[in-house]
């Protein structure tokens, strides 16, 4: 019987470590160097987390005993883990990686093979469709919410520079009609692709704005035929063909924060990118993958975080994590982030349905530097809260102007800036006056890497997928599934029905609550 964390053995130990966690006072240039990790370009910078070799030993144990390689394995080569034993469940693969296979000859298991080939016919097929309708579009919105907006949105900006000349991207997410109108006062409809990206086929949010610029280019005198591409899950309610100019299928091997490398994040970004700028994502992340599969724990570089997130979390007892790129391009990056980590790891039950009487995913949260040090950096600081970091950061800019100014490029500036608020957490700085004494021991990681590309982000994607997903290989949790936002759609719906009700003179089920909020409704 496996047994659950708490209990695995190195768990234990590391409990009893954690009384006397390193003092970071004594950070050096040589722990610096020492705890490190280099791989694919990335370089992981932890000696400014309270480790020392005897915590990292432990990690990695903690990381055997929970088999945390053979589940990555598993799920690699489809096997069905996104379950939990003896209750109903989703009872699926996970298989967002292999989206990414396609540049494999020999996938690790039968349904990965399969999972594979449905992407390379996908991919053939977006690259077809961007070439007969080369020219054709200028603009492109994107209609969809959570998995299908967030993912594809945080890549999309991340990667303006690269976009190809004269192609601007839009986004359409919140069901209030104020993001539509934004969107649509911006676009010129007779030259607007319009991609529904819907896996189930039956959001609400997305069937409403489907319909709302389906009416606005009605209006227009155009043909929403001519102009709109499904992304969706084949016999779902939006696989009718015969509406669209297009339609590409996902699976429900895909989560929906995990399907930005599937034709949800693919269809934009090959018109944004070109059909080679998306496949250089998906050649990042493919290098990842393989990465996660395959290193060294010790060089593993998101097996590392994760356990770095777990001492933290588990055992220094931290609540949250602050992920701070400085990076302008990365700023929705941690916007997906959070719904990657906490819809994964945001759980209370294990893979048996046992309540877990440990903590699992922290509250993730961040923001772009160097704007977050003129913000919330004070609590980071010196507030009674200790809140781990981890940054990004690149040697490069992205664009290939900037300006020396007294000597130091902004680059340089932006860079020093990371390095120093990096230094300033863990060490901190004694004086006499409290009011500028600065505690120090604020946990803290550095992940760099050359310049922000495509292959690079694809790569910086997956790292973090692969993070969520062997932190909750060591919980033992399912990162797969999302029951916890079914009970707010189910009553949203309820008072849907109670709006409708007044508008028809229909009876509604009755919902005493929701009633009461449409009564302050009308007061005001
Ligand atoms: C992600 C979730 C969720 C989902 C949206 C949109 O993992 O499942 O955020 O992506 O609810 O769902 P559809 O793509 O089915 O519209």
């Amino acid at each position: 019987m496996t047994k659950s964390f708490p209990e695995l053995p190195a768990a234990q130990k590391l409990k009893k470590l954690a009384t006397h966690p390193f003092d970071l006072a004594k950070l050096s240039p040589e722990r610096i160097e020492r705890f490190s990790a280099r791989a694919l370009g990335f370089h992981l910078l932890y000696g400014t987390e309270r480790v020392d070799e005897e915590v990292l030993g432990a990690l990695l144990e903690l990381a055997e005993q929970a088999g945390v390689r053979d589940k990555m394995a598993a799920m690699q080569a489809g096997e069905v883990l996104n379950r939990i034993e003896g209750c109903e469940s989703e009872e699926r693969e996970v298989l967002h990686t292999a989206m990414r296979d396609v540049f494999e000859e020999r996938q690790t298991g039968e349904p990965a093979r399969k999972a594979a080939a449905g992407a390379e016919r996908e991919l053939q097929k977006l690259e077809k469709f961007l070439a007969r309708n080369e020219g054709r579009f200028t603009d492109l919105i994107q209609v969809g919410i959570g998995g299908s907006d967030l993912g594809p949105r945080a890549l999309c900006l991340a990667l303006q520079p690269f976009h190809k000349p004269g192609r601007r991207i839009h986004f359409i997410s919140n069901v209030d009609p104020d993001d539509a109108n934004a969107v649509l006062a911006q676009v010129d409809l007779k030259k607007t692709l319009v991609v529904v990206v819907s896996k189930s086929g039956s959001t609400l949010e997305t069937l409403t704005n489907e319909e709302f610029v389906r009416s606005r280019m009605k209006k227009a005198g155009l043909d929403p035929k001519e102009h709109f591409v499904a992304v969706t899950g084949e016999k779902s309610p939006m696989d009718d063909p015969s509406r669209y100019l297009a339609s590409f299928y996902i699976w429900d091997f895909i989560g929906g924060r995990y399907s930005a490398t599937s034709m949800v994040g693919g269809v934009m970004l090959g018109f944004a990118l070109g059909f080679q700028g998306f496949q250089e994502i998906l050649r990042g992340a493919h290098a990842m993958d393989r990465h996660a599969l395959t290193a060294e724990p010790r060089e593993n570089l998101p097996l590392l975080s994760a356990l770095l997130g777990i001492w933290n979390r588990n055992f220094l007892h931290l609540p949250t994590v602050a992920i701070i790129p400085y990076s302008q391009a990365l700023h929705r990056f941690p916007a997906h982030l959070q719904q990657l980590d906490m819809e994964s790891n945001g759980k209370r039950i294990d893979k048996k349905g046992k309540g877990a009487d440990f903590s699992t995913g922290p509250v993730i949260w961040g923001e772009p530097g160097t704007n977050g040090q003129h913000s919330f950096y004070q609590l980071i600081h010196q507030g009674t809260d200790v809140v781990p970091l981890e940054f990004i950061g690149f040697r490069k800019s992205q664009h290939p102007a900037d300006l020396e100014i007294q000597h130091t490029t902004s680059q340089e500036k932006l860079l020093s800036n990371l390095f120093a608020q990096s230094i300033a957490l863990a060490v901190g700085q004694k004086d006499k006056n409290p009011n500028k004494f600065f505690p120090g021991n604020r946990p803290n990681r550095v992940l760099l890497a050359d310049r922000l590309d495509p292959k690079t982000l694809g790569a910086l994607l997956a790292f973090y997928e692969h993070k969520v997903a062997f932190q909750g290989f060591v919980w033992n949790i399912n990162s797969f599934d999302q029951e916890g936002v079914q009970l707010g759609k189910k009553l949203a719906n309820q008072i849907i029905a109670l709006f409708k009700a007044r508008r028809t003179k229909e009876k509604a089920p009755s919902f005493p609550l929701g009633e009461a909020y449409l009564r302050v409704l009308e007061e005001i």
